[in-house]
């Protein structure tokens, strides 16, 4: 959420912040009096509108070289006794005293995080002091906008010793009209950066991935006329050989004559500026859909006043029909895999073309045709790639687990960063999915919270699938899942004659329910947000978490739970209650490359769960789409066991250098054989 920050404001900042430090002196400040409370945001509208079409503008790149100062007692502050650390300054003699100095502070590459440039940094989640000098040569009536692809995750901007702009969030571009800001010669600007995240923020404070802090992506200057297009999206209509969309424009007056032209499609089509900025339109053209197999893309034009900006952009139809999903009309299966955006062969986010373009090559080599890029936003570079590779896409903002359903601020930023997203990939047609959320409890403030967000995207975009990977009703699906283990370990000779009398106890304790061998087992997925949804998506580890848990209740042991959950996962039927397709969002299972045996953590292991779960797949007729966990081996926190995970998540299909482990080969197997060729009708 951006929040720009006015003159007024401003002296109100460095007086709170000032004061904010002297408090304690005096007994009297709480906890979470932020210098930064100044700008307490509000939930009440959406972001504005986003300046899309970045790379057919005019800019200089603000990447490179930047010097940075580590602040994790925020002294840097404006207002602070220990100098605020806003502008650039160096002594005007040998008697002044000044502690912080930008000229002979380290230097860090920008884009990239700052947790894997700098060794200390690596656990860091806290304030980071960003500074650049640039030079521009001002020409006169054309605007200034400082542009950043992301800022991780609490960001002010500073220019020239002004604060300019606040930006809560992280993971989605933001830019700030700097035109009254900027000189010709020497600009000093300064950017503080904290990634520390608790409850309140978007993502929460425990997350399964590395919350990568600092500026992790382009910054540029961007030029514009003094009247310009704002952004403008296109999209296939319903009927063949039609393109609708809208332009937004700012400081045209009415009347003004917007043209977008399309000259691979023959089409030229003049529409006009409305009273409230905006051109619509709609117009035939010759288009051949963009898909897997050819993924087409046109040289699109739009031009309006003195402002002209151009992309290349592909048109598709995607819907759902009862369970199946329609792609240009057609049913397709979604064969997929998930990512986090990290690179192959290199520590730290990924923010550019190629590491983009690299990562989701490897996914191509699976035989996938479809990525969820979990669980946040990616650079625009993402969707870029997977427009030319010809890959369909599934974003999502990083609503997880337990998020402050209840705070409005909270909502605020999760309803910028979604309208953020949707407005810089619009004209994508490789993303086919907004998902507003990831393995969310159930409760009330929860529903009504994404029930706006899934409101917000239909409202914004409505050529696309909604979705939100759900969890299914835990308990009772162990219950269930624990009476089929035991009526199966019954008929085999894997338990030991103890386990098998834990399970004869099981079976009598569910008495009339009692499952019959052989019978399968149906799990219904029932969590009401399905209600409103268009794709029912579904997280599971029947073959991983779910033995463990099994295992610790019965008191059987892991070994005779693993294996027979191997041999029963076929027998599981996956449906919903709502007439919708299924997508299983997540399954999969740890495994360090290199490690063979029969337990967990190796590679045969992950591949045996690999191969269960694709078996119980081609079973489940609603089932349309999957997108395993994960990809790629990636840094996560929480996974700490020392020479296996290393503080990495491990279920990668190859490790962090690219190492393909067996279970690639399973899931390679199966989207080239059981699940190649188009779906069913
Ligand atoms: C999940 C989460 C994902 C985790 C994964 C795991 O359910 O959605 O973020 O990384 O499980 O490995 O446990």
């Amino acid at each position: 959420m951006v929040k720009r920050i006015g003159r007024k404001q401003l002296l109100f900042f460095v007086w709170i912040a000032g004061v904010s430090y002297l408090l304690p002196l005096f007994g009297n400040a709480t906890e979470d009096e932020s210098p930064f409370a100044v700008a307490a945001l509000s939930a009440a509208a959406p972001s504005e509108h986003l300046l899309g079409w970045i790379d057919s503008r005019k800019a200089q790149s603000l990447n490179g070289s930047w010097k940075i100062l580590v602040d994790p007692m925020q002294v840097g502050t404006p207002g602070s006794l220990f100098g605020g650390w806003a502008t650039t300054r160096v002594p005007e003699n040998d008697y002044q005293l000044l502690e912080y100095s930008y000229p002979s502070a380290a230097d860090i590459r920008v884009p990239g995080d700052f947790n894997t440039q700098v060794d200390e940094l690596l656990f860091y989640r806290d304030m980071v002091w960003y500074q650049r000098f640039f030079d521009v040569e001002i020409v006169p009536d054309k605007r200034y906008h400082l542009w950043f692809g992301a800022t991780n995750f609490e960001a002010t901007v500073f220019l020239n010793g002004s604060a300019i702009v606040q930006q809560k969030g992280g993971y989605v571009p933001f830019s700030v009209d700097v035109t009254e800001h900027v000189k010709a010669d020497q600009n000093d600007l300064v950017i503080s950066v904290n990634n520390r995240l608790n409850a309140e923020t978007i993502p929460t404070g425990r997350t399964d991935w590395w919350p990568y802090g600092g500026l992790t992506r382009d910054v540029l200057l961007i030029e514009t006329s003094e009247a310009y297009i704002t952004n403008a999206q296109l999209a296939q209509a319903e009927t063949a050989g039609r393109i609708n969309g809208h332009v937004r424009t700012f400081g045209m007056p009415e009347g003004t004559p917007v043209t977008i032209e399309i000259p691979g499609a023959a089409a030229k089509h003049i529409a006009t500026v409305d009273g409230d900025s905006m051109a619509h339109f709609s117009f035939d053209a010759e288009i051949n859909p963009w898909s897997p197999e050819a993924p087409v893309l046109y040289d699109v034009h739009v031009s309006a006043g003195e402002d002209l900006i151009s992309d290349r952009i592909g048109f598709r139809t995607i819907e759902t029909q009862g369970m199946r999903i329609l792609l240009n009309g057609q049913p397709i299966r979604l064969k997929g895999i998930s990512t986090h955006e990290e690179p192959i062969g290199r520590d730290g986010v990924a923010y550019s073309y190629q590491d983009m373009m690299t990562l989701f090559t490897e996914a191509k080599a699976l035989g996938a045709n479809f990525i969820r890029a979990a669980h946040y936003p990616y650079s625009r570079h993402a969707a870029r790639v997977a427009d030319e590779l010809g890959l369909l896409l599934w974003e999502e903002i990083p609503i997880y687990w337990n998020i402050a359903f209840e705070n409005p601020d909270t909502l605020g930023i999760a309803r910028d960063q979604l309208s953020r997203l949707i407005q810089r990939d619009w004209n994508r047609a490789s993303v086919i999915v907004w998902s507003v959320a990831n393995e969310t409890v159930y409760s009330k403030p929860r529903m009504l919270f994404l029930e706006r967000l899934i409101t917000d995207a239909r409202e914004l975009d409505g050529t696309r699938l909604i979705s939100a990977a759900l969890l299914g009703d835990t308990r009772r699906e162990l219950q269930f899942v624990t009476a089929h283990l035991a009526a199966y370990g019954l008929t085999s000779d894997v338990p030991s004659a103890r386990e098998k009398k834990v399970f004869e106890k099981v079976l009598e304790s569910v008495g009339e329910q009692a499952p019959v061998v052989g019978s399968g087992f149906d799990l219904v997925i029932t969590d009401p947000l399905g209600e409103l949804v268009d794709l029912v998506s579904y997280n599971e580890y029947f073959g991983w978490y779910y033995s463990r848990f099994i295992a610790d209740q019965t008191g059987v042991s892991e070994r005779t739970i693993r294996k027979l959950m191997l041999a029963f996962i076929p027998e599981i039927r996956i449906s919903s209650a709502f007439d919708k397709p299924i997508v299983i969002s997540e399954f999969g299972a740890g495994a360090k490359a290199g490690n063979r045996g029969a337990g967990v953590w190796t590679e045969d292991y992950q591949a045996n769960v690999y191969r269960a779960q694709v078996k119980m797949i081609a079973n489940s007729e609603a089932i349309q789409g999957i997108t395993p966990w994960i990809l790629k081996d990636f840094r996560a926190m929480l996974r700490s066991l020392g020479g296996v995970q290393d503080y990495r998540n491990r279920k990668g299909l190859i490790d962090e250098n690219g190492r393909r482990k067996k279970a690639f080969y399973v899931l390679r197997d199966f989207y080239e054989g059981p699940w190649s060729g188009v779906a069913p009708n």
